[in-house]
């Protein structure tokens, strides 16, 4: 009888549904991006954006967001409640919104519109890629059920209506939804991503409590996400760890029709960090508004520079990348109706966001340095150092370019190896004339290049782009790499010319050599940056022990917990020998224990992250001899990764 009725009822609204929402589970990918952990979480950011966009209505203040048992997730506001009243088709408000697929239907969860509009785009997308669905409606009194698998709806309605199920005096609307497992390649949410989400929202909307419940673990996990400072609070977070340079500044004005907000912070770091959100919706790749604060704080930044005589007439001015050195930003747009362009539709496209973001960021931000003089010199103390690393970077391309015929005669250290076979080929670069000549004598002459290298080498941040030049060691490793001369430097730098598959630092195992091992670090990573991130950098290990318990049964010892091991493992007594130096060890030690591949250790240098790479640049350059060694030594386990 049932069975009979439902057919009669919801005929046609299947027919609609399936029109509707098949497209989204033929092709999720479209909808959410993935069907991995991503396109998972991201069901529940769909959810929650609406219940946002009801905050943002000025009409709900709490929002919980649980992680089930049974796996699904379930999503609470308390909002005015989903419409359920009867819709032009016929049937609840709600019913239409779960079941009609809006157009466009890209991959996009920028629906917001922050006057009114129609909510809950995203929560069709949503319904279709559930197992199950239940949506529960507190609104006039009542309080409403409506259920949905795979996107059909499976509860009657008594004259297209939602069934009453209870009164209650309160309003709100909870969804609670089970990930389709055909669909999704995990189902499992990641409570760490769904939290960091949480919060970012959180900041965004400071009047908006958000509680996050984990009831999946054997202890539950409960958290209140409450940041009533808002992306002030934001770009605290963020900044978190480092050394600031000033409070936050904070400013937000409206113009061309759109709320404008901004927070920014610059710390004592090499490095640029600005957000976008339009609508709460964080732009990964930026767009019209990012470009209009750029634009604009440039200009603002420039302009004081030369009032304040911090830029001479004959100056040039900073530029983007020197003004944002050590910047965190977030910049928050409203927008009535945002446009996004791209593939993935996170990049603001309006125009009129530019124009408004610049406008505001111009009167507010000179009205906030007119009376915040102390925070404007850091700023521009910021750019000042930026733009110095600069400039030297740029004199080092040109200069390097334009000099190199006259470095090619200066091959004079180097004992090159004869295989012209760049795979099979090895250049150690020693330390010491005396290191240099056993190794020279030791090698393997086929594919073992030796370039011994005197003293310190010039350390390439502080040295003049002509000393720099004039430094034999650093222009005979260059020639002898191939890939530099020859093209030039930077962007140029053409690294399938290197002639060698493995460039082998050696130094001795103290602190001078450990500098050595910077310095040469530091050019690699400033010019050649390719050479380190494609991995053919290496530090050669000599070893600081040789253990004898009796003639022929040596054991070298790289390291002290090396020896410690020795000393439990051999309790007869033993001649330890130590090694000050690389120029201790006659030829054929230095073969036996550096040199052949066969027996020696390399600790290969590798760092990815560009975050690391461009805080380790900074270290290594720093004056301050102290943090230097601390940095030489913990890398000794992280930065330089054993191989
Ligand atoms: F995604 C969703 F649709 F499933 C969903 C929507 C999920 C959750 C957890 C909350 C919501 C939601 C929708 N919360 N609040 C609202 N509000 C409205 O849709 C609403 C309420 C009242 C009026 C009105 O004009 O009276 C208008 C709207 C759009």
């Amino acid at each position: 009888m049932a069975a009979d009725n439902k057919a009669q009822d919801y005929g046609a609204e299947n027919i609609l549904v399936l029109e509707g929402l098949e497209p989204v589970r033929e092709r999720p990918g479209m909808y959410i991006g993935s069907t991995g952990t991503k396109g998972l979480n991201h069901l529940i950011y769909e959810i929650v954006d609406n219940s946002v966009d009801e905050h943002l209505a000025g009409c709900c203040d709490h929002i919980t967001v649980t992680l089930e048992k049974d796996g699904s997730a379930t999503v609470e506001d308390n909002g005015r409640g989903m419409p359920v009243e009867m819709h032009a088709k016929g049937v609840s408000a709600e019913r239409v919104i779960f079941t009609t697929l809006h157009a466009g239907g890209k991959f996009d969860n920028s629906a917001y519109k922050t006057s009114g509009g129609l909510h809950g785009v995203g929560s069709s997308v949503v319904n279709a890629l559930s197992d199950h669905m239940k949506v529960t409606i507190k609104r006039n009194g009542h309080i409403y059920e409506d259920e949905y698998e795979r996107g059909k709806p499976v509860t009657e309605l008594i004259n297209g209506l939602l069934p009453e199920v209870g009164n209650t005096r309160q309003t709100g609307t909870k969804v609670n939804f089970i990930p389709d497992g055909t669909i999704f390649e995990k189902t499992v949410f990641k409570a760490e991503d769904v939290k960091t989400r949480l919060h970012e929202t959180a900041y965004l909307n400071p009047g908006l409590t958000i509680d996050f419940n984990d009831l999946r673990k054997e202890e539950p996990e409960r958290i209140s996400f409450h940041e009533p400072e808002g992306i002030t609070g934001f770009v605290k977070a963020l900044n978190k760890g480092a050394e600031a340079l000033h409070d936050v500044v904070y400013y937000k004005g409206e113009a061309e029709d759109v709320e404008v907000e901004v927070a920014f912070q610059y710390v004592n770091e090499f490095r640029e960090t600005v957000l976008g959100f339009c609508n709460n919706i964080y732009n990964a790749d930026g767009g019209t508004h990012i470009t209009g604060f750029k634009t604009m704080f440039t200009t603002v930044i420039n302009n004081y520079a030369r009032q304040l005589g911090n830029l001479k007439d004959k100056d040039s001015n900073f530029t983007g990348p020197d003004v944002r050195n050590g910047m965190t930003a977030v910049v928050s747009i409203k927008h009535h109706d945002p446009r996004f362009e791209g593939q993935t539709k996170t990049k603001l496209d309006n125009q009129d966001a530019a124009k408004a973001v610049s406008k505001v960021t111009g009167d507010e931000a000179v009205r906030f340095f007119d009376r915040n003089l102390e925070t404007l010199k850091a700023v521009i103390g910021s750019a000042e150092k930026a733009a110095k690393i600069r400039k030297t970077e740029e004199k080092a391309k040109t200069n390097l370019l334009t000099k190199q015929k006259y470095s090619f005669d200066s091959n004079g250290k180097l004992a090159n190896c004869g295989s012209k076979d760049a795979s099979k080929c090895e250049i150690f670069i020693v330390e010491g004339d005396s290191a240099g000549g056993s190794a020279k004598t030791a090698r393997n002459r086929e594919f073992q290049a030796i370039l011994p290298i005197r003293g310190k080498i010039l350390n390439v941040e502080k040295a003049s782009i002509d000393k720099v030049l004039a430094n034999a060691e650093i222009k005979t490793m260059i020639n002898a790499f191939g890939c530099g001369f020859s093209e030039g430097y930077g962007n140029d730098f053409d690294i399938t010319k290197l002639r060698y598959d493995k460039i082998i630092i050696m130094a001795d195992a103290d602190v001078d050599g450990a500098h050595i091992c910077t310095l040469l670090l530091t050019l690699f990573y400033r010019f050649m940056p390719e050479l380190i991130s494609e991995g053919h950098v290496y530090i050669a290990m000599p070893p600081l022990y040789k253990a004898m318990p009796s003639k022929g049964q040596e054991e070298y010892l790289y390291d002290d917990a090396a020896l410690a091991r020795y000393r439990k493992e051999h309790k007869g007594p033993f001649t330890l020998q130590r090694y000050k130096g690389l120029g201790e060890m006659d030829p054929e030690q230095l073969w036996e224990t550096t040199l052949d591949p066969e027996r020696r250790m390399l600790k290969s240098v590798s760092i990815d992250d560009p975050m690391i790479a461009s805080n380790t640049t900074e270290l290594l350059m720093g004056t301050d001899v102290a943090p230097r060694r601390e940095f030489i030594h913990a890398n000794a386990t992280e930065a330089l990764l054993d191989i």
